[in-house]
């Protein structure tokens, strides 16, 4: 199995986010790819695919704040990393302000997912690799693994959030049917919710999104993942929202993944992604499930067995020190 990676998706280094109430060092840091990096085998650095396929998912508006948050931070006589303070509750009307403060409450949800002068280098990269995994797929690979960092779940066409800027699964759906796949099925089993892929799709028959999650009664992002969000209109019934509790062992998870890999299996898709987390993990510093290391492989195993061609898009997983290990025992099942 290739693993797509690029080098520069290591540049991203936000210093803090806010976590209840106080600044902590930024979960989401390199450290977690040079994890990843120690404890698989080589990657393969991924071809440019140019922004096309990114903006194929996100609009262009929302792209070109990305590039230029932080140089127009910086011009605004701040220092170190740009992120809001002040949101628009449900988005009010769709007001063009310029100030960069407006801005960065408008393309985004939360504050923990800070814009640095790497941040659009590194995203961009993720995103290729992501492509490069999915292109490996189409070019007749049974499976590819794509090293995304930052992850990409949460992000939406015109919003960050969730240490998320580019939805990488999201990019590669899009450019499989822009390939000629016909179906495509995304199956994301990040402890989060990924509210950005279900928001890009939910109104879509033709990609059907399944999660697995911590219930967002309990759990952040709170306002998306809901068993009742079903999808609208012609994607009616093409999102599957499956929350669980804190708490969840192996014993309790399965019962879920069965649920999911069936509601694939029924939708009849031409390729299947994973948006993988390791935060399912029991030592997880920000999650609660309870999930071990030696549990991933049956996790695979079970999605394996639906016979499709599979890419691996990584998303979330904050142990640090256990992360590599983590990803490694989930690839040992396929
Ligand atoms: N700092 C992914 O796993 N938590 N994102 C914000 C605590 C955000 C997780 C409050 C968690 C986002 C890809
Ligand atoms: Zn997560």
């Amino acid at each position: 199995m290739k693993l797509f990676f690029d080098p520069r998706e290591l540049d991203h280094a936000p210093e803090q986010e806010l976590h209840n109430g106080g600044f902590v060092p930024y979960a989401e840091h390199p450290g977690r790819a040079r994890n990843m990096l120690g404890a698989l085998a080589g990657t393969v650095a991924p071809a440019d695919r140019g922004e096309a396929p990114i903006l194929r998912v996100h609009d262009a508006a929302y792209i070109d704040f990305l590039k230029n948050a932080h140089a127009r931070w910086i011009a605004a006589g701040r220092s170190g990393d740009a992120v809001g303070y002040t949101w628009p509750i449900a988005r009010r009307r769709p007001l063009d302000l310029e100030r960069i403060d407006a801005q960065l409450g408008l393309f985004s949800f939360d504050a923990s997912t800070p814009i640095t002068a790497d941040t659009w280098d590194s995203v961009y990269w993720g995103a290729q690799s992501a492509l490069a995994a999915t292109h490996e797929v189409l070019d007749g690979a049974s499976i590819a693994f794509a090293l995304c960092r930052p992850p990409g779940h949460h992000a939406g066409a015109d919003y960050l959030g969730g240490y998320c800027y580019i939805n990488n699964v999201a990019v590669a759906a899009q450019a499989a049917r822009d390939a000629g796949v016909a179906k495509v099925a995304i199956l994301d089993i990040d402890y989060h919710h990924g509210n950005g892929t279900q928001d890009i799709f939910y109104d879509r028959d033709d990609i059907l999104f399944v999660s697995i999650h911590a219930d967002p009664v309990t759990d952040y992002p709170f306002y998306w993942g809901h068993a009742d969000e079903r999808g609208e209109g012609t994607g009616e019934g093409a999102t599957l929202n499956l929350p669980l509790p804190r708490g969840t062992t192996l014993a309790e998870y399965e019962p879920a993944l069965e649920t999911a890999m069936e509601a694939i299996a029924a939708f009849g898709p031409d390729l299947l992604l994973v948006s993988f987390g390791a935060d399912t993990f029991e030592e997880d510093p920000i999650s609660q499930f309870k999930l071990k290391t030696e549990d991933y492989p049956a996790l695979a195993r079970r999605i394996a067995a639906s016979g499709l061609p599979l890419v691996v898009v990584m998303e979330g997983g904050y142990a640090t020190d256990a992360l590599g290990r983590n990803v490694a025992s989930f690839l040992s099942g396929f």
